[in-house]
């Protein structure tokens, strides 16, 4: 039977292309935290291949797992440790189908990588805001299918608001074509919106019509070191005050998620977090004239300091120095992979409660595991937490696993629910969060994505396991 399977997908997409051996990188995710087996890795190179995969697999009764650039962080991108599911990778599709000016939109194919996406855009002369540290490699299918953030959120949004229109392949390989690149459509359902941050349980995104913007004039990226979660909240209330739509981005930090990048990464001279709790990147596009864009600049970073928001700052004075600060706060991930596994959590709280929540989930935390440490940082401009529990010096983190991960999640959870917070701001649910999302989603929310799940998936192909339990 999948002998047979694997002669058609090799009929479909040509005997290169179906992997059965070597397929490591593929099986494997990002964090190496769980290795899964493939019946096969199948690797399309258009939207019709994919739709006779889908077919095929369909009729075969095989479930298949999408994958992008697998940077994915909450184990939704591998396939299980059965050896039956094919793994879909949509590497190959990365082609610019096209780019219109006028209507300032680009369409790309799902496997186009986001670096390279950004690159197509400023060529044309725009910007295409969407921005992470693993843009090196992820895809923009699979953030859209993740409905990725990033670090541009505040003033652009999720990859959801900067999607117009997407290609689908349903699960029983029909092709969707919703490329037009409208930015009013109000002809009932949003099935876009569906497939955004599905995780590739619902249909399989081949390409994407995506907004662009024009190029800032100027862009100012300071650094400043905070005394206090609460004071990092006052900062972004001056920062909004300031700088009104000017403000791209504003991300914060630990002194512990920067040592460690200080540790691994000492050339890139972390500045300032040595004598401070907590560090503040922030970032203004604008517009107009560099020398009124920095007038501007410069009045919030004095007003944050006479209010005792911010207690030193450096100011970029070059896009080489900009470059360097954001290579810094992106580095941070990488920096806790080079330290070892620990518990991640991507979290977002309402901001004017995040101070609060942090006190109290770290205090919780230290009363049950005395020494463990925090790798707190992210978002705060969007009220996004990456609030990660690495274990005590010197314990190995599967000991440390065995012991406290339940717990930790537990104490985290719970406080996130007590805030009002949501347990996944921008990674997904994926196979990590599958058990526990419906202990903090709406019920009847749940049960909606279930039946949602249902009639997209009948047959429970695509991506089983993940997001829902069907
Ligand atoms: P994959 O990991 O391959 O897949 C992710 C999910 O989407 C899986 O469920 C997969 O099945 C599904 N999928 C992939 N492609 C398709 C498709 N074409 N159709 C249907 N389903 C599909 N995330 C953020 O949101 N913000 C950040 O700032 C951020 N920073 C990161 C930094 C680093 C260093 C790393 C390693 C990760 C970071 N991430 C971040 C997480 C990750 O990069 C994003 O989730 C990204 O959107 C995943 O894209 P990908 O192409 O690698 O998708
Ligand atoms: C980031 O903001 C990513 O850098 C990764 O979302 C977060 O490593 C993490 O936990
Ligand atoms: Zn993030």
């Amino acid at each position: 039977m999948n002998q047979n399977l694997l002669n058609e997908l090799r009929r479909i997409v040509g005997e290169a292309q179906v992997l059965t051996e070597d397929v490591d990188a593929f099986v494997t995710d990002w964090r190496k935290r769980a290795k899964g087996k493939a019946l096969c890795v199948v690797r399309p190179g258009r939207t019709a291949e994919v739709a006779a995969v889908v077919k095929a697999c369909a009729k075969a009764g095989v479930s298949i797992v999408p994958q992008g650039g697998n940077t994915g962080l909450v184990v939704g991108s591998i396939p299980d440790e059965t050896g039956t599911q094919v793994l879909l990778s949509l590497q190959r599709m990365q082609a610019v189908r096209a780019i219109d000016g006028e209507n300032l939109t680009i369409t790309v194919e799902a496997g186009c990588v986001l670096q390279n996406l950004q690159a197509a855009a400023e060529q044309a002369g725009f910007l295409f805001p969407l921005s992470l540290g693993s843009e090196g490699s992820c895809t923009i299918g699979g953030n859209l299918s993740t409905n990725a953030g990033g670090t541009q959120v505040v003033r652009y949004g999720n990859t959801r608001e900067l999607c117009l229109g997407l290609e689908v392949v349903t699960a029983e390989g029909e092709v969707m074509n919703g490329l037009a690149g409208l930015r009013k459509d109000n002809t009932g359902y949003d099935l876009r919106d569906v497939f955004i941050g599905a995780e590739g349980t619902l249909g399989i995104i081949t390409a994407a019509t995506l907004k662009l913007f024009p190029m800032p004039a100027a862009t100012l990226t300071a650094w400043a070191a905070v005394p206090s979660m609460s004071e990092a909240v006052r900062f972004l209330g001056l920062a909004h005050k300031h700088l009104g739509a000017g403000l791209t981005g504003f991300e914060v930090m630990n002194q512990f998620s920067l040592s460690l990048v200080d540790k691994h990464y000492p050339q890139l001279r972390v500045p300032l977090y040595k004598e401070t709790p907590w560090c503040v990147l922030l970032e203004n596009a604008d517009s107009e004239s560099e020398a009124h864009a920095r007038e501007r600049f410069e009045a919030l970073m004095e007003a944050a300091m006479d209010a005792g928001c911010v207690s030193d700052a450096v100011v970029a004075e070059s896009l080489a120095q900009a470059r360097n600060l954001w290579h810094i706060r992106e580095s941070i991930t990488l920096a806790q992979a080079e330290e070892g596994l620990n518990i991640k959590h991507d979290i977002s709280i309402p901001i004017s409660s995040i101070p609060e929540f942090v006190r109290v989930t770290d205090a919780e935390l230290s009363a049950h595991i005395p020494g463990a440490r925090f790798v707190d940082f992210g978002h705060l401009g969007d009220g996004n937490l990456h609030y990660n529990v690495q274990s005590p010096q010197d314990q190995d983190f599967r000991e440390f696993q065995r012991l406290y991960e339940d717990k930790v999640n537990d104490i985290v959870y719970h406080n996130v629910r007590r805030f009002g917070g949501s347990i996944s701001a921008e990674h997904g649910v994926g196979e990590l969060k599958v058990d526990r999302l419906p202990d903090y989603k709406d019920p009847v929310a749940m049960e909606m994505m279930r039946r949602l799940k249902r009639a997209f998936d009948p047959q429970n192909t695509l991506n089983p396991g993940r997001v829902v339990r069907a």
